[in-house]
């Protein structure tokens, strides 16, 4: 009977044989991925391999608990990274997205993979419809990321789905939005990200003319005003050539580090003559002279 229903389905309504499985992703607010799914005909899944990619930028927080349904109680790869003291329910889904292995920090490309066990550790059912997993995004270079999940063709099938023939709706995108927006005015790729951090984030690395030697963000002068004045000379000079520890005592001292670099021949200074080559070249230019530093490493600008 079963089966000629099936061929009557075929042959009449074209339905096909195999189960679906319909993924939805979300904004749950907060930065946060909220990813769920209905299945639509009784057979149930008991795995899912899914790969995500976040655009601008943006990253899971690694370091941010996952809320994952309890029935995928599963995390191969967390297993495969942690043999010692691996027992099911231990763990999380987040993993490499093309090697074997549990996450190991922030990343914008991922994978989630998890399965259902039975006590006995059998292979079982995940639900018919779950919120699959919550997870924490961090803000990248924009206030927002489109986040696309896909099947994880590296652990699994296209569909995403494991237990049996499956089809799915991925792949499928959503749009985060991080409001307020967690974004900084330096970009995560800024090649001296890590030493901004490193100097307690400094707005005035973020001034639009800094790495060319406007270390007050401002515009002055007696007679004539510019980016570049008497005014930076004055910090400058009170930062040139300090170890890091005398900089420190300078107030805004590492404003006037404009290559965002210690370098030296000698002896290396975060203001050294590098940076003094570059304030020469801007000191008391017409404005048209001293362009922006542009927005290749940064989000926004800053004003003082
Ligand atoms: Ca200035």
């Amino acid at each position: 009977m079963r089966q000629i229903m099936v061929m009557i389905g075929f042959g009449v309504f074209a339905i096909p044989a195999t189960a679906a499985v319909n993924f939805t992703a979300s904004d749950a607010g907060s930065g946060k991925l909220q990813i769920a799914y209905t299945t639509t005909d009784g057979d149930l899944p008991r795995g899912v391999a899914l790969r995500v990619s976040l655009s601008d930028g943006a990253r899971v927080d690694f370091a941010a608990p996952v809320v994952v349904e309890p029935k995928f109680n599963t995390f191969i790869d967390w297993a495969y990274s942690n043999p010692l003291n691996y027992q099911v329910g231990n763990g999380n889904p987040l993993a490499l997205p093309t090697a074997a292995g549990a996450l190991t920090g922030d990343a914008s490309d991922f994978s989630i993979c998890m399965g259902v066990l039975d006590q006995a550790g059998g292979q079982a059912a995940g639900p018919a419809s779950a919120t699959l997993i919550t997870l924490q995004l961090k803000g990248g270079t924009t206030g927002h990321t489109a986040v696309t999940i896909s099947g994880d063709v590296f652990r699994g099938l296209s569909s995403g789905v494991a237990g049996g023939e499956f089809l799915s709706n991925l792949p499928i995108t959503t749009e985060i939005n991080f409001t307020p927006c967690e974004c900084q005015c330096l970009k995560y790729s800024a090649p001296f990200y890590n030493d901004w951090v490193a100097w307690g984030m400094p707005a005035c690395w973020c001034f639009e003319r800094q790495c060319h030697g406007d270390i007050n963000g401002k515009k002055d002068g007696v007679a004539v005003k510019y980016w570049v004045s008497g005014t930076d000379l004055s910090l400058f000079k009170a930062a040139y050539a300090k170890n890091d520890a005398a900089l420190k005592l300078v107030p805004n001292g590492i404003c006037s580090d404009l290559n965002h670099k210690a370098d030296g021949v000698a002896v290396k200074y975060r203001v050294s003559g590098t940076d003094l080559g570059i304030f020469k070249l801007y000191y008391a230019k017409a404005d048209a002279a001293v362009p922006s530093c542009g927005r290749t490493d940064y989000n926004y600008w800053v004003t003082p």
